[in-house]
């Protein structure tokens, strides 16, 4: 039996689970704090506005501030050309919370990516099922400001500073959409290794670019500490290869001892598109950019 998955973008109502573990509501240590003017109820809300609080804005102002005082030596050139955009038109600077509705009209428009508002950390087949109508669920929360430098969780810092300005590149964002389509359908056990690829690219990548190499997952964009110790000599570098990056073991608690460095976009969607014609489905599936939902042949 096929898994039950989207054919157009309003299906992706019914990809909200989430991981149980982190449901604000059910954990008294839940490491995020939710804005006093962002309930529950307005989070389902398209792309609502969110009034931050001082304390939240002081958050942000020292993670941004940190990190992009990294980014000119260890971002990808693709990540500095877009964070320029932003703080050009999106209203990207120290002193305020950029808001999910203008990012994501200023991503539409260079790569027909959108943002939707999530409460928390999606199942795996949810998340990657959003990628392929090229849509990004991102928190609108900011983490504790008891622990400005971490977060165990996705939170705006590491949505805003680290997925959204690689969203804004075309040819990433093509890279972004084949993982996504490549689930649609797909088994549990190629699920957990699609999310694998997506732990290693999209979260940890790393890239080579003019002789050196530089960090495009958000992962790392959003860390200070791991942004500066996976570049250098300490981690193992691999070549990016699908087969291999799939199954190898990962860690969310400590720093990757392993990284894997792309050649660069175009060639990481060409392997992973080939890896993806290997999935057994039993139907080949489509597609449609005028309509944005999938034809299944
Ligand atoms: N959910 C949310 N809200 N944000 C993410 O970045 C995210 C997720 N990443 N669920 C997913 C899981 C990723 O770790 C892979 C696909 O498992
Ligand atoms: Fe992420």
């Amino acid at each position: 039996r096929v898994p039950w998955f989207p054919k157009k973008i309003r299906d992706l109502d019914k990809c909200h689970h989430l991981i149980a573990k982190y449901e604000p509501d059910l954990d008294h240590d839940h490491p995020v704090s939710l804005s006093s003017s962002l309930t529950r109820t307005q989070i389902r809300d398209p792309l609502p506005r969110v009034e931050y609080t001082v304390q939240e804005t002081a958050t942000w102002r020292e993670v941004y501030r940190k990190l992009s005082s990294l980014y000119p030596t260890h971002a990808c050139k693709q990540y500095l050309d877009a964070f320029q955009q932003l703080e050009k038109c999106c209203g990207y600077q120290e002193d305020s919370i950029p808001q999910l509705q203008d990012i994501s009209r200023f991503l539409k428009e260079r790569t027909g990516f959108q943002l939707r508002p999530v409460a928390g950390l999606l199942s795996p087949r949810d998340f990657l099922a959003s990628l392929a109508f090229r849509v990004f669920q991102s928190t609108q929360y900011i983490r504790h400001s008891s622990s400005p430098m971490h977060s165990p969780e996705p939170d705006c810092c590491h949505e805003l500073l680290g997925h959204v300005p690689m969203l804004a590149d075309k040819e990433f964002a093509q890279f972004s959409q084949a993982i996504g389509l490549a689930s649609l359908g797909s088994s549990d056990v190629e699920i957990e290794k699609l999310a694998t690829l997506y732990w290693f690219t999209i979260e940890f990548g790393l890239c080579k670019q003019n002789g050196s190499i530089k960090a495009y997952g958000a992962g790392l964009l959003s860390s200070y500490g791991e942004l500066v110790y996976a570049l250098s000599n300490k981690p193992e570098h691999k070549p990016f290869d699908p087969e291999l990056t799939a199954v190898h073991p990962y860690q969310d608690q400590i720093f990757q001892p392993v990284y894997f460095v792309a050649e660069n976009f175009e060639d990481a969607t060409a392997k992973l598109q080939k890896y993806a014609l290997k999935i057994k489905k039993p139907f080949s599936l489509h597609y449609d950019p005028f309509t944005c939902s999938i034809e299944v042949l």
